[in-house]
């Protein structure tokens, strides 16, 4: 774990007086689901595949017999029917079914594919389990690449012409079609054929080698204006670049360029179509941006061979299949891969099954999508996907333990419970370390993105990502004792923990997190927990943020609760407006037409007996004045500044409140110090609000984000 001076000073500060707290997450995956991470790892197996393994064979050795006429299997698809016939014939002995991946390389095309056929039941789930090497070696690898051998120096002349001369005797080729790799995806996004050198991603080649370049001017001939509440563009992406030298992308004939076109937290992929050197503009293809094309705004410029000038960029002509690489070292015979599957595992209507303890390296699109029940992801390693980590649908699944970095899009997708009839589907992430993701798809692509009802995010650590760490809809979740930083490092209006306009999405609580070192792109400011448009009945209790600009805004909602939490150097701490009574109440305006036409709100029924015994408020809103921000209580907070006792943050003074929406909440018993009120505080029981009659809840700060023990951990 990197160390964070300040941070980690207040943490000691925490540390030496707060008692242990009992952990939530064993009581809400219960005893069924805790056994089976607790025996994943020690249930003896039942088939093996191997590399060295033949199709052929059994299957039921661990290793080929000295004669080599029987030993485990080759493909992981000979072992899914083998254990389908298993448990269908009537020998079958109605225990656990464990499928032993044995250490070693596996590349794969293709995913394995189960469906309800390959399901366990309660008392006899089906585990896929890896194992290490002897003496804790790597764990088996599943690679969704072909390895990519054979470079050479660049000899065609168009090819050396299009490249600077600094690097032509540096660049590598490659004959990718030789290799068997005729698909190399789509430069959209949408399909992520990547070159991986040393495990880590390549870059595609770009200009500028790091961040973006910025068009300050457009060209207005033929062009409509834009105009968003004040804030100016075209529609058309005609961008004039005054000051740069287009004369090497002239020549190229498929860049493309990706952009923060207009706003800050949506960007686009786009192709260059037209390079006009004179005009010194570049003009991009169809679709256009939705929301047009805003001077200032950034962007760079890729899949261009004459910007390929630094190690670890690369390009691939599609039409020859020639891979050109700059490597960023030497190139072996296995260290470097093409990825080729699509997906590495695609479950559907599969219920009461594991996958565990395995390597996922490398794959174009999700690397695990699972729809079914009852299903365990634990001490998983997953990374370099071109699209998210994994997808999780339906109820009761589990993710445990796992480790997902360079992931290209989400971290995990989850859909559980029902929201409608206030079901919970009590799917849990738990134990989970998931950074560097949002790679390709870097906007509104979380660690976690979830909707339903009833799910728990717990003990995991996020980190490092240019949006979200959590981003989710729906009821009844639970986000508790994660730990969260350098998260929206690329946008701005952006919150680590996300949810917004809907006024039913209700009795979501976020508890005991710790939220350290999040400030926006170029420190501009971004949001920890962020209760967008009208979003209401969220319980933000007893979290602990550090460095984190705006650490909690409500944006119009009501009846949210900020009690009890420790902002430390936040500026500001906190922002509440009454967006609904102002800006924004074309939204809050349909949700009451649609309840007086229809009695609902977003489509449910507000005054059912479910609904209304639940929520309450939400029963009675259009009894009062729904847009504004009522039933919103911001108290017992403790406000620390360890810049000095004058000129720190202030708590929820200022503009931090909308004066108009003053009047609605209920805000007191914050106080404002400095370190040394903080250590008195930790000295004196730490129990109370200083001056006030009114508890503070201590934090368990030694029980927030990653722990060791109780199944495989992949770390
Ligand atoms: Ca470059």
């Amino acid at each position: 774990m990197r160390l964070f001076l300040k941070p980690f000073l207040v943490l000691l500060a925490l540390t030496a007086v707060c008692a242990a707290d009992d952990d939530g997450w064993k009581e809400f995956i219960g005893p069924e689901r805790l056994a089976l991470l607790e025996s994943a790892d020690t249930v003896p197996a039942s088939f093996y595949v191997s590399p060295d393994g033949s199709d052929a064979w059994s299957g039921r050795l661990a290793a080929p017999n000295a004669e080599k006429t029987d030993g485990p299997f080759r493909s992981f698809e000979k072992a899914r029917d083998a254990v389908r016939a298993w448990r269908a014939s009537d020998g079958f002995d109605g225990k656990p079914t464990v499928v032993e991946i044995r250490p070693g390389l596996y590349e794969v095309s293709k995913p394995l594919v189960l469906s309800g056929e390959d399901s366990g039941t309660a008392d006899s789930p089906v585990i896929w389990r890896g194992v290490r090497g002897e003496n804790g070696g790597p764990l088996a690898e599943i690679r969704g690449g072909v390895t990519v051998t054979g470079g050479k120096k660049v000899e065609d002349a168009a090819a050396l012409a299009r490249l600077q001369p600094h690097v032509r005797d540096k660049v590598l080729e490659f004959d990718l079609k030789a290799l068997g790799a005729d698909d190399y995806g789509a430069l959209d996004g949408s399909d992520n054929a990547e070159l991986f050198f040393d495990k880590q991603p390549m870059t595609i080649a770009r200009y500028p080698n790091e961040g973006f370049m910025k068009f300050d001017e457009v060209d207005h001939e033929d062009n409509s204006e834009v105009d968003i509440r004040g804030t100016r563009g075209v529609r058309k992406p005609k961008l004039l670049l005054p000051n740069a030298d287009l004369t090497l992308w002239a020549g190229e004939t498929d860049a493309w360029a990706l952009g923060y076109w207009f706003w800050d937290w949506a960007n686009a992929r786009q192709k260059i179509v037209r390079v006009d050197t004179e005009k010194k503009e570049i003009e991009l293809g169809q679709p256009y941006h939705s929301y047009g094309y805003r001077p200032g705004q950034y962007f760079y410029v890729y899949h261009a061979l004459c910007e390929l000038d630094t190690p670890g960029e690369y390009y691939i002509d599609g039409g020859t299949g020639k891979l050109y690489f700059y490597p960023p070292g030497e190139v072996t015979e296995d260290n470097l891969f093409f990825s080729v599957a699509p997906r590495f595992v695609e479950g559907r209507g599969v219920h009461h099954i594991a996958l565990s303890g395995l390597h996922f390296n490398g794959c174009r699109k999700e690397g695990i999508v699972l729809s079914g029940s009852d299903m365990l992801v634990g001490g998983c390693l997953v990374r370099n996907t071109g699209g998210g980590g994994i997808a999780f649908s339906g109820d009761r699944n589990l993710l445990f333990g796992s480790h997902l970095y360079n992931i290209g899009s989400y971290g995990v997708d989850i859909n559980s419970g029902n929201r409608r009839d206030l079901v919970s589907g009590q799917t849990a992430v738990v134990n989970n370390d998931i950074h560097h993701y949002g790679r390709i798809q870097r906007m509104y692509a979380a660690a976690v993105g979830f909707n339903g009802c009833g799910v728990l995010i717990a003990r995991n650590r996020f980190s490092d990502a240019p949006h979200c760490a959590l981003l989710f809809g729906g009821n009844d979740h639970r986000i508790e004792r994660n730990e969260i930083f350098r998260v929206c490092e690329e946008s701005n209006d952006a919150g680590a923990i996300y949810i917004g306009r809907n006024w039913t999405c209700r009795g979501n609580v976020v508890r005991q997190n710790y939220l350290h070192d999040i400030s926006g792109f170029e420190g501009r400011g971004c949001v920890g927990v962020y209760l967008d448009d009208m979003l209401s009945t969220v319980d933000i209790v007893e979290n602990l943020f550090v460095n984190v600009t705006r650490a909690v805004m409500i944006g119009g909602g009501r009846d949210n609760h900020v009690l009890n939490n420790l902002f430390v150097d936040c500026e500001p701490n906190l922002h509440v407006d009454a967006r609904a009574l102002g800006w924004c109440s074309d939204h809050a305006d349909g949700w009451i037409a649609e309840y007086n036409e229809k009695g609902t709100v977003s489509g449910i029924d507000i005054k059912s007996d479910l609904w209304a015994g639940k929520y309450p408020a939400l029963a009675a809103i259009m009894e009062g004045n729904p847009k504004a921000p009522e039933g919103n209580v911001i108290e017992g907070n403790l406000v620390i500044s360890t810049k000095g006792e004058s000129g720190g943050p202030k708590p929820f003074e200022g503009d931090a409140v909308e004066t108009k929406a003053r009047d609605y909440i209920t805000l007191r018993n914050n106080v404002e110090g400095d370190l040394r009120l903080l250590l008195d505080m930790t000295r004196g029981g730490y129990d109370r609000i200083p001056g006030t009659d009114v508890p503070f809840k201590r934090i368990p700060v030694e029980e927030i984000g990653l722990f060791e023990g109780c199944g495989a951990v992949s770390r």
